[in-house]
């Protein structure tokens, strides 16, 4: 059809204000036609998905940012302390709905583009996915966002705008490729450039000593700037009472050419410059497996810290004469040790250029930093090297110096003495061939509270890593177990879902998850059971079509969906998995008449690109998979898939779906988990070790509800002292040897029998992440489950009762913890 110009624009009866926050049927619908008309540019007959798309986003836009600039407002003319959470990852997804859901115009907006023959489903899925974070610890920070939003906790979230976020994930021939995934290509909706705010940030160069009233000073004189240009995005909370901001820094050169050099004719060279300056935002995590790649991760964490410090300073310094209060008015969380260069950032602040004294310096320094730890691996424990440090940020590392002295000469005042305790709570680590600089210690030291993420690995925290400064400073670490925000992982992601509780429960739940609890009672009810069963079954059938759609797959929404998404990691043990996959394979091949529980078994989770023993895993879950899904005998009763490119949009489509949620790490390593939350709140039942928050999930749950096996922490680190042999394990048990003996063999690798010998000898030769020692008490549980599974009634009834005992790990709970704890700020009362 043509349309005539001029047609398609939006009715001019509508008044204005009407167009930008307006939220009747009409009024969105007007909206979003006149965002097509002048904010995108084209007429209705000419848009695609993704013009309605931008148009749909940018009306819905004008709906946030209202309640913004009030936000902004209450809070500056208030005077409350702000929050800011730094954090070099925030996975925050798509956002449409965030809005939407937090707004309550989900079916408004529905209606109002059905009108105009657009489907908002269909928008949904246009909308990139931003990927700027690896994994629980970004997808943590993207949570946090919404619940201090919601509990009207005035917060920044600090981070870097990546033009690349986490590469997109190509599965060819089983094996993982890495593709850059630009999200920004066809412009970002939801964010506001403010080329007004930058800030330079320095690196290299040397200090120069002067005196002052016959006191040193002194001087940083950096031979590279770099510009930090900010970028806001408003996040919006429930019921869209309050809305934060994350600022995320771009960097930008000063000069973007050498006009000189490029007249000359060297075209390429006038720009070196500026590319090494902007590589800084370029891309999240750049491979740490060459020196250049450590600096340029180093350069993200000194320019994100820097870039926020001077940002909050200059807010500080509006309102007060100088940053004697700051403490008061600002409080820093740590997502990790990635910012803890600002820690000394800080210190060079107040001394350096506001002339404050050291001792009153670090006292506000450290009421203001908090520390969130989300590791105790020691391969992932941040350290710099020495050298490195003094190269790039010379002024920082003799701060860092002078403060490791007064630290240790304090303790050695209080009498402490012990050569190991010392060189434990040195910041500087001797050895290795170099020095190096011990971030976590450095955040340690300058904040005035560390903590945990679920229970279990606060005590290691204070065990291990933290030992002997726990000893010497014991308040300081504090356990603020995980959590997750119910608005995007079960409103958003299960509507169906959402619909039963709030029909059963009241609508009461949807602000205040302990009215779940009530579920409990009718845990046994035939008919709750059968609704729950029913919107299940439909969410599984859509997950069937994605996965048929991406793997050529055929899967049963009857059958029980067994799912394992995370990253792939060894001490995730997705190969225990597989091994018993294998395993149960096996057992249904030589007995196939028996009345097995169908199954189809997931895996979806990407590998770091340089991790080579995680990208083998993949290759054998895809091997398994095609071996499995082949063999005629086992059809109907398992199938394996690889769902290739995991990410949150993608979660949220997988975890409404799940029957069994797979957190089988060795116990010890996972910190937390946070995808247990979601997949135990959406009503799959745990098969797990007492690792990270799976040890709080059973305690809310009960044990009937919950599949628990393999040894505890203790027993891990008992067994790592004692160095018992895999081999042993292996002998002793006939069914992982048989299983062993294929992998290794190649039965799954018909086309390179070799291609799992070495993977295979190394579970037979060290196996520290005990898939071995584990196994068959992993393989003893999964056929509890089959069991379960079985008597569907029984397992309706555990499923709601883990839907019914989660509430407690909503992030508005975690959120309200830090807060009272750490941070000691006021939250919004609930409704
Ligand atoms: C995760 N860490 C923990 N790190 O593994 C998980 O148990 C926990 O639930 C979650 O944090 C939130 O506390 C994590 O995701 C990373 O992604 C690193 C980021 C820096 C590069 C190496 C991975």
């Amino acid at each position: 059809t043509t349309q005539q110009p001029g047609a398609a624009l939006p009715a001019a009866a509508q008044p204005d204000d009407d167009l930008r926050t307006g939220n009747s049927v009409e009024a969105l619908r007007g909206a979003v036609m006149a965002k097509l008309a002048y904010a995108v540019g084209k007429v209705q007959a000419d848009a695609s998905d993704r013009d309605w798309f931008l148009a749909t986003a940018l009306a819905v836009r004008d709906r946030v940012v209202q309640g913004w600039q009030r936000s902004y407002h209450t809070t500056n003319t208030g005077g409350t302390k702000r929050v800011y959470y730094m954090s070099l990852e925030f996975l925050i997804g798509r956002l449409m709905f965030d809005a939407l859901t937090n707004l309550g115009l989900t079916d408004t907006m529905r209606e109002a583009l059905s009108g105009l023959g657009v489907d908002l489903d269909k928008l949904r899925e246009v909308e990139p996915d931003a990927a700027l974070g690896n994994g629980g610890l970004g997808r943590l920070a993207a949570c946090f966002m919404e619940s201090m939003a919601t509990l009207a906790v005035p917060a920044y979230g600090y981070g870097i705008r990546y033009e690349n976020g986490l590469f997109r994930q190509v599965v060819k021939d089983g094996w993982q490729q890495e593709y850059p995934e630009n999200w920004l290509s066809f412009g970002n909706p939801w964010e506001f450039a403010r080329p007004e705010i930058a800030y330079d940030i320095g690196f290299g160069g040397h200090v120069e000593t002067h005196q002052v009233d016959g006191a040193p000073r002194y001087e940083w004189f950096p031979s590279e700037t770099v510009e930090a240009v900010a970028y806001d995005t408003p996040v919006v909370g429930w019921r869209g009472h309050h809305v934060n901001t994350l600022r995320l820094w771009s960097a930008r050169a000063g000069d973007p050419l050498r006009l000189d050099a490029f007249n000359e004719g060297d075209h390429v060279g006038a720009m070196a410059d500026r590319v090494k300056a902007e590589a800084i935002s370029k891309v999240l995590y750049p491979s740490d497996a060459t020196p250049a790649g450590q600096e340029l991760r180093l350069r993200q964490e000194y320019f994100f810290a820097a870039a926020s410090l001077q940002d909050l300073v200059r807010r500080h310094l509006k309102k007060y004469p100088d940053l004697s209060n700051l403490a008061d008015q600002a409080a820093i969380q740590l997502n990790d040790t990635h910012p803890a260069i600002a820690v000394v950032e800080l210190m060079r602040l107040l001394v350096d250029l506001h002339g404050m004294a050291w001792d009153d310096a670090w006292r506000i320094t450290q009421a203001t930093f908090g520390y969130t730890n989300h590791t105790l691996l020691p391969e992932a424990l941040e350290t710099w090297p020495v050298p490195l440090m003094e190269r790039m940020l010379p002024r920082h590392m003799q701060i860092i110096y002078l403060v490791n002295a007064l630290h240790l000469d304090k303790l050695r005042a209080e009498g402490h003495s012990d050569v190991d305790v010392m060189r434990s709570v040195s910041i500087i680590a001797e050895g290795w061939g170099q020095q190096r600089v011990k971030m976590g210690t450095l955040a340690f030291i300058g904040s005035h509270r560390i903590n945990g993420v679920s229970a279990l690995h606060t005590d290691l925290m204070r065990q291990t890593v933290f030992r002997d400064l726990n000893a010497i400073y014991p308040d300081r670490i504090n356990n603020k177990t995980n959590g997750i925000t119910f608005r995007r992982w079960l409103m958003e992601a299960n509507p169906a879902l959402t619909a039963i509780l709030v029909d059963v429960l009241g609508k009461a739940v949807l602000d205040d998850p302990s009215h779940l609890e009530k579920l409990a009672q009718h845990a046994g009810d035939p008919a709750l059971q059968a609704r729950l069963k029913a919107a299940k079954r439909d969410n599984k059938a859509t997950l069937g079509g994605i996965i048929a759609a991406r793997t050529g797959i055929q899967v049963d929404p009857d059958a029980m969906f067994d799912i394992q998404i995370k990253r792939i990691h060894e001490y995730k043990r997705q190969h225990l998995n597989l091994l018993e996959t294998i395993a149960l394979y096996n057992a249904i091949r030589a007995e196939p008449w028996r009345d097995w529980a169908p199954r189809v078994k997931v895996f979806a989770g990407k590998a770091a690109a340089s991790y080579h023993t995680a990208k083998l895993i993949i290759k054998l879950a895809n091997d398994v998979a095609r071996v499995v899904n082949d063999d005629p005998t086992v059809r109907g009763k398992l199938k394996v898939v690889f769902l290739p490119n995991y990410n949150v949009s993608l979660a949220e489509r997988i975890i409404p779906a799940a029957d069994l949620s797979e957190q089988i790490s060795t116990a010890g390593m996972e910190a937390s988990g946070t995808g247990n939350m979601k997949l135990a709140l959406n009503g799959a039942l745990t098969i797990g070790t007492l690792d990270g928050a799976n040890v709080e999930i059973k305690e809310r749950v009960g044990d009937d509800n919950i599949f628990i096996f393999g040894l505890t922490a203790e027993e891990v680190a008992a067994r790592h002292r004692s160095g018992l042999s895999a081999r042993e394990t292996i002998a002793n048990s006939p069914r992982l040897a048989e299983v062993m003996e294929a992998v290794s063999s190649g039965v799954f690798s018909p086309d390179d029998t070799d291609r799992y010998r070495d993977f295979a000898n190394a579970l037979r030769d060290h196996d520290h992440f005990l898939v071995t020692a584990d196994f068959d008490d992993y393989y003893a549980a999964q056929r509890r489950v089959d069991a379960l599974w079985r008597d569907q009634a029984a397992w309706w009834r555990a499923s709601i009762m883990n839907t019914a005992r989660v509430g407690w790990f909503s992030s508005d709970r975690t959120i309200g913890e830090y807060a009272r704890d750490i941070w000691d700020v006021p939250v919004r009362a609930a409704e």
